[in-house]
């Protein structure tokens, strides 16, 4: 699959681009059937190795179907789910990424990010290299493949254009939570980036974005690949043992 030319340019000037029909119809339905599965299973190892988290406002003592129905968030897939390796590994989709970050390219991270209905909550803003560190910030790329269609509703991805070109910005944790925020935000900057599923947003890792609360009746699931250059300096994680997804 190849980036047009305008794509290309309007992911270097606003830091990200929205793709429609990347991930094929079978392996969307395949990875939703597979995240509703492990919702079930929430209380198995398989969930459990899988890092699942529940949404912060409601953990505590709940029935089992509440469990099921406020998970958010399931990482590292690809190394145990196959429908999510297949995802990762795709032709197509690296073919993208590549033409973004060049080549050898390796799996960083991956994750499940889910907003179940109602009590789906908001992704704080922040630049993903707040989290990474990478250096060079250009060598990695974020594919966000959305399962459902993503509307402004169900709390699709929201970025301030351009805002990679600023380069990394300082970011403050917040309290009693995982999460690192940007000093100095401006929301109403901020575009909405609604997209069908099968589509896939590509952003850059100094990209502001966020997410709002779902307010729908139903689910927003999106698959996430944090792609590599194989030659970047990655503190914290040892290169050599990461996928590598295209030589
Ligand atoms: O899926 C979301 O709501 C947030 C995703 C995100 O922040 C990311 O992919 O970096």
């Amino acid at each position: 699959m190849r980036l047009t030319e305008e794509q290309t340019r309007f992911y270097d000037e606003a830091g990200y681009v929205a793709i429609d029909s990347v991930a094929p119809d079978e392996h969307v339905r395949a990875m939703r059937e597979r995240i509703e599965e492990l919702c079930e299973a929430w209380d198995t190892e398989e969930s459990g190795r899988l890092g699942m988290q529940q949404e912060a406002s409601v953990r505590g003592a709940l029935t089992e179907a509440q469990t099921r129905a406020t998970v958010r968030k399931f990482s590292g897939l690809v190394d145990h789910e196959p429908v999510f390796a297949r995802h990762a590994t795709d032709e197509a989709l690296l073919d993208l990424v590549a033409a973004l970050i060049g080549a050898p390219v390796c799996l960083y991270a991956d994750q499940a990010l889910l907003k179940p209905p109602h009590v789906g909550s908001e992704k704080m803003p922040h630049q993903d290299n707040a989290y990474f560190k990478v250096e060079p910030g250009d060598a990695v790329v974020t594919a966000w493949c959305a399962l459902d269609d993503a509307t402004p509703e169900n709390g699709c991805m929201h970025y301030i254009p351009g805002s990679h070109r600023a380069g990394a910005v300082g970011h403050t944790a917040v309290d009693g939570t995982p999460h690192l925020v940007p000093d100095g935000f401006a929301r109403d900057a901020a575009v909405a980036v609604p997209i069908r599923a099968g589509g896939v947003i590509l952003h850059h890792a100094e990209s502001l974005h966020f997410s709002p609360v779902n307010t729908t009746d139903a689910w927003r699931r999106a698959f996430v690949c944090h792609y590599v250059r194989a030659d970047a300096t990655m503190p914290g994680k040892d290169a050599s043992t990461l996928r590598r997804v295209r030589g």
